[in-house]
């Protein structure tokens, strides 16, 4: 006999995860749509994985393992459907990964019955986080995520080394460890990506240097670097791509975020871009294009954020963050952004290859400066004020 409670949350659970998503129809941009209601979130999670269901062990029906938040997923579309591999964050503050699966992308996501439980090949890794999923064309589907452990080198309880871990599988089953990314000039890694093609014949991943846990320190933005062997990834050089830059929305750190989305005009990139300001650090989403065949050598850059945290999205376990590491661009054009809000929750925002492209090349360039902006404005407006006087 099972607890009366538990048909109530139960009957929550199946609620929430079966409601329709809806284009949230206050938010126009032209550029995507956003949704209202968030795609993942901690209530999400199956009661299976955080009560015990049996009475006698458990007579006051409480949660005996809690998920504090989902957040932070890699996206793939497989066989028609819809998948992230999402992170999930245990009251305990340990992150895993959880693949849910949808139909349509918008809604309807359902996390699988059980998370994933990665082989334990990494004595020293204490948490994992931020998957990124790359349909290789050598045949794997590699997920590339942060790999932390403790830094014993110094008399710091709160120290930590971040690294890219590597896994692959064929079917998000299974799942294949392979050793950690090493980059022989730079201390520490996180938001490495997979690039889903060969570069010079050589796997390549977007790297991001730093010289310290959270700060980038000298790293100037995403790197870039080759490797030979993906089984044992080690990578020399790492050139840099987009840079950091002075009073901008990548000033303090400049991350990739999904997996580049190839189109005819050049690889899109969908990134995150950290400010600092008085209340902390300012996360926001933004884009970029590099050339079909140099993915290092940045083409165009629009102006400013794709996507800032807004409204609910401001505040959470870490407010004022918007995150990114999945996306799925489908072959009728559709794009599918998914992206963390305030390290708490996911949502979706929906758009099309054609006007990601529209957005990436005919949107104008930061100038860098105020007066220049201004002047780049007031040539917008004359241009409408006089469009205007014609019709
Ligand atoms: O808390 C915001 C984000 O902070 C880190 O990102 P970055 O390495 O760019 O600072 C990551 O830990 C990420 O998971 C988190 O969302």
């Amino acid at each position: 006999m099972l607890h009366a409670k538990y048909y109530e949350e139960l009957k929550k659970y199946e609620a929430l995860v079966n409601r329709k998503n809806e284009v949230d129809t206050e938010f126009y941009n032209g550029v995507y749509d956003r949704y209202k209601y968030p795609v993942l979130t901690r209530e999400h999670i199956p009661p299976t994985w955080e009560y015990d269901l049996n009475p006698e062990t458990n007579p006051h029906f409480m949660k005996r393992l809690g998920i504090n938040a989902v957040l932070n997923s890699g996206a793939i579309e497989l066989n028609g459907k819809f998948y992230m591999v999402a992170r999930i964050e245990g009251d305990d503050r340990k992150s895993f990964f959880g693949v849910a699966e949808s139909d349509n992308g918008i809604d309807g996501f359902k996390f699988w019955d059980y998370p994933i439980l990665l082989p334990d090949t990494c004595p020293e890794e204490t948490n994992v986080y931020d998957m990124r999923l790359t349909k290789h064309e050598d045949g794997y589907i590699y997920g590339v995520f942060c790999s932390e452990s403790k830094d014993t080198t110094v008399n710091d309880l709160s120290a930590a080394v971040a690294a890219a871990g590597i896994v692959r599988t064929k079917d998000l089953k299974t799942w294949e460890r392979l050793p950690n990314l090493v980059t022989l000039r730079s201390p520490q890694q996180r938001n490495v990506v997979l690039h889903p093609e060969f570069v010079d014949g050589k796997y390549a991943f977007y790297t991001r240097p730093m010289d310290d846990f959270i700060e980038t320190g000298s790293g100037g933005g995403i790197g870039f670097g080759l490797c030979d062997d993906i089984t044992n990834a080690v990578i020399d050089e790492e050139k840099m791509t987009s840079l950091r830059k002075y009073h901008t929305i990548t000033e303090a750190k400049n991350g990739a975020g999904a997996v580049p989305i190839k189109t005819d005009k050049g690889w899109i990139h969908i990134a995150h871009g950290v400010r600092n300001t008085a209340a902390g650090l300012r996360y926001v989403i933004y884009a970029f294009a590099t050339d079909l065949n140099d993915p290092t050598k940045v083409i165009a850059e629009p102006s400013g954020l794709l996507i800032g945290p807004r409204g609910a999205e401001r505040v959470g376990d870490v407010s004022n963050v918007v995150f990114i590491n999945g996306a799925i661009a489908r072959e009728n054009g559709d794009v599918y952004l998914y992206y963390a809000s305030s390290d708490t929750r996911m949502h979706v925002a929906t758009t099309t290859i054609e006007k990601l492209k529209d957005y990436v090349f005919n949107t104008p360039s930061d100038p860098l400066r105020s007066v220049e902006c201004v002047a780049q404005r007031c040539d917008l407006i004359k241009k409408n004020l006089e469009f205007l006087a014609q019709q």
